[in-house]
């Protein structure tokens, strides 16, 4: 239910810069489009060790799988097991082989993942103006399809927040802008080029391990928050993708206004920024902290689902 104190994000938005149609009417990937094969041999060029990291967590998570409010984390069940055959009930393969199959029941949007263009919008309108109606019953336009056909491969830029304010983690409503993350690269050693996909520590979700009950009686998370100069920067940059260890990749409330996710319609919806959330950092992040080397061949490809608002994703950072 829409409070009636908090502007809405059109007025909140109305002079904030679009990319709509810069990349023709019917794009669906937006910034990734700067992700060129040019950009692709700049991040390769960026492995000097042959360090690989993942950057999803684990699905399942014994410690808990950290959510949006409202989404179930992901179920697995076994269908097939050597339960079956213990029960007379396995099939009867020719040459006697057993095997295990198992499902998951999960959220798309409930892990690590990236998130359609068309998974946010405000006034009937989608990524590149398409009608926020093509959502019904899956995403004609802008799922997370061709963003996977594609793939995001590119040179990439850790900024460690946490670090460079000295603490182990963000706190709840804990914001920080552009002019942070400049400040945080320039602490790091470390230059944020044009067409860097941008990637975020926080550790907020460390608050989500320690104690889940309490992170979220007063969920806020903490993140960048909107402002037109923000966006105005990413626009600039050519940022082709925002990659974070929080839930929603932004403050979820802005302190500003009181709405709601204003990044994800601000730098999603209308510059047509990638965003992959909830990924695990805390490995990398040392390494970095180690060598003082903060940039690295990023490569994600998330799953091809057709229609869907997002897509499960386990990008890797090579060194
Ligand atoms: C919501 O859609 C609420 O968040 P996210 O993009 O983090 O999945």
């Amino acid at each position: 239910m829409a409070d009636a104190a908090v502007p809405d994000l059109s007025e909140i938005l109305a002079d904030s810069p679009t990319n709509w149609g810069r990349w023709g009417p019917d794009d669906e990937v937006g910034s990734l489009n700067y992700l060129t094969a040019a950009q692709v041999l700049a991040g390769a060029a960026q492995i000097r060790r042959g360090a690989v990291f993942t950057l999803q967590r684990l699905i399942g998570d014994p410690h808990g799988d950290p959510v949006w409010p409202g989404r179930s984390p992901a179920t697995r069940e076994m269908t097939l097991d050597e339960s079956h055959w213990d029960d007379g009930k396995g099939p009867a393969f020719p040459g006697g082989m057993h095997c295990a199959d198992d499902k998951l029941t999960a959220s798309l949007q409930g892990s690590t993942q990236y998130d359609a263009l068309g998974h946010v919008w405000y006034d009937g309108q989608i990524w590149n103006g398409f009608d926020s109606r093509t959502t019904i019953g899956g995403l004609s336009r802008a799922s997370v399809a061709p963003i996977a056909e594609r793939g995001v491969v590119g040179r990439a830029v850790l900024l460690d927040i946490a670090r460079h304010r000295g603490k182990a983690y963000l706190e709840p409503y804990e914001t920080f802008d552009h002019e942070d993350l400049i400040a945080c690269a320039e602490y790091q050693g470390t230059e944020i080029q044009p067409r860097d996909i941008v990637v975020i520590r926080t550790n907020h979700l460390q608050l989500f391990f320690e104690n889940a009950v309490e992170f979220y009686s007063d969920f806020c998370e903490s993140g960048l928050v909107y402002s037109r100069e923000l966006v105005s920067w990413f626009q600039e940059m050519e940022i082709p993708n925002l990659v974070t260890d929080t839930i929603a990749n932004e403050v979820t409330v802005d302190p500003n206004n009181g709405a709601a996710l204003v990044l994800h319609n601000a730098l999603m919806r209308n510059l047509g920024v990638a965003f992959t959330e909830i990924c695990d950092l805390e490995k990398l992040a040392a390494d970095c902290a180690d060598d003082g080397v903060y940039t690295f061949f990023y490569v994600a490809a998330p799953l091809k689902i057709n229609e869907a608002t997002g897509s499960p994703v386990n990008p890797v950072a090579i060194k």
